[in-house]
């Protein structure tokens, strides 16, 4: 694991010395796509059972609607916020690395029951690639919105930080996937076309990427301003793009001069999780992120139950989905007499 840790540090060190201009493109390009080819080596278990492959997670089965992680350094409130939302008891204290595993929460909100885990080590162990960080990382990658937690004292490059750690484990933030087409190819080399100017990319640049995939014959077609990364993403995929959050807490200590520079972040919320400030606010900003669509059934012979609903998100709401999400809840199988209403609204 050091080598491969290694091999990213002179990578890195690498790009920061090369001076950005049309010349290097081509061999940045090459650089990021080596790059992301060792994080993903980082992510995949190396021994069997070593556990933490994608989407397995740690000790926390999916419970619930919708699952909501909270990441950031210690002690900028995390369980402090987990205990309020929740009323799941976290050990709190005020020195740093409080949260030895990862602690689930419930919340119940609008009549969905939302998860919401503390997943420790995303920044002190990940990077390292040490077992129990690859497996927060993929339960980070299981979770429906990101929180991630800041502190209002601290300097804002922690977010940064953040970001930059949870982009190198293919976790994309309050991004849409690249609109760029791919295509594999038997022959004919490698094809670039574009519908717009292109300030990032070139042929040469694509083709460099395109080698260190082995790939020598494909079809790049452009409908946007992309990025080398951009193109890397689509080429690895496996890229997780999930709506995040970045909760300012402890807003409690620092002016209102200073709030109002916070206020510009985009994709921000302001809280103080001791003083159980703006929580509501917070609830209401996750629940506009989850993007969950409520669903309510009706009892034969009787009202809608409008207090327990059927909760699918937004993206999958056919009925089918709706089907699926009751039968997984209920075990539900059809039996003889059952009577199922389905009204379509016109
Ligand atoms: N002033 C202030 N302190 C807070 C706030 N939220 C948490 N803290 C304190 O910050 C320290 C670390 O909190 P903790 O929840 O353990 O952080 P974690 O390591 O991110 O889980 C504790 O002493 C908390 O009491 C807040 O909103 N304002
Ligand atoms: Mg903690």
């Amino acid at each position: 694991m050091a080598t491969v840790m290694q091999k990213i540090k002179d990578i890195e060190d690498e790009m920061a010395r090369t001076q950005k201009n049309k010349a290097t493109a081509h061999h940045l390009g090459l650089l990021k796509a080596k790059l992301a080819k060792l994080r993903r080596e980082l992510l995949t278990p190396t021994s069997k059972g070593g556990g933490g492959g994608a989407g397995e997670g740690f000790d926390v089965t999916k419970s619930g609607d919708a699952r909501v992680g909270l990441v950031g350094f210690p002690s900028v409130g995390k369980s402090t916020l987990l205990n309020k939302l929740t009323g799941t008891f976290s050990e709190v204290a005020a020195y740093e690395f409080t949260t030895l595993t990862c602690i689930p929460g419930v919340i119940m909100y609008k009549g969905a029951k939302i998860q919401l885990l503390d997943l420790p080590g995303i920044i002190e162990g990940a990077k390292d690639g040490k077992g129990r960080g690859r497996q927060v990382i993929s339960t980070a990658r299981t979770c429906n919105v990101i929180l991630i937690v800041l502190d209002a004292i601290k300097p804002i490059t922690h977010k940064r930080l953040i970001e930059k750690e949870l982009e190198g484990f293919g976790i994309r933030l309050n991004k849409t996937p690249p609109n760029l087409t791919f295509r594999r190819k038997d022959k004919g080399g490698i094809n670039f076309t574009s519908t717009v100017t292109n300030t990032n990319l070139d042929l040469e640049t694509v083709k460099a990427i395109c080698s260190e995939y082995r790939i020598h014959n494909a079809d790049v077609s452009l409908r946007y301003d992309a990025t080398a990364d951009d193109l890397i993403d689509v080429i690895e995929g496996s890229r997780i793009y999930m709506p995040c959050i970045y909760v300012v807490n402890k807003i409690d200590q620092i002016t209102l001069e200073e709030l109002e520079i916070l206020d510009k972040l985009p994709h921000y919320c302001p809280i103080s999780a001791h003083l159980e400030w703006n929580l509501d606010g917070l609830l209401e900003m996750i629940w506009e992120y989850l993007d969950l669509v409520r669903i309510y059934t009706k009892p034969k012979g009787l009202n809608p139950d409008y207090e327990d609903p059927v909760i699918v998100s937004s993206k999958k709401k056919t009925v089918e989905d709706f089907c699926n999400r009751i039968h997984k809840d209920m075990e539900h199988e059809l039996e003889d007499e059952d009577v199922v209403q389905i009204i379509k609204k016109v």
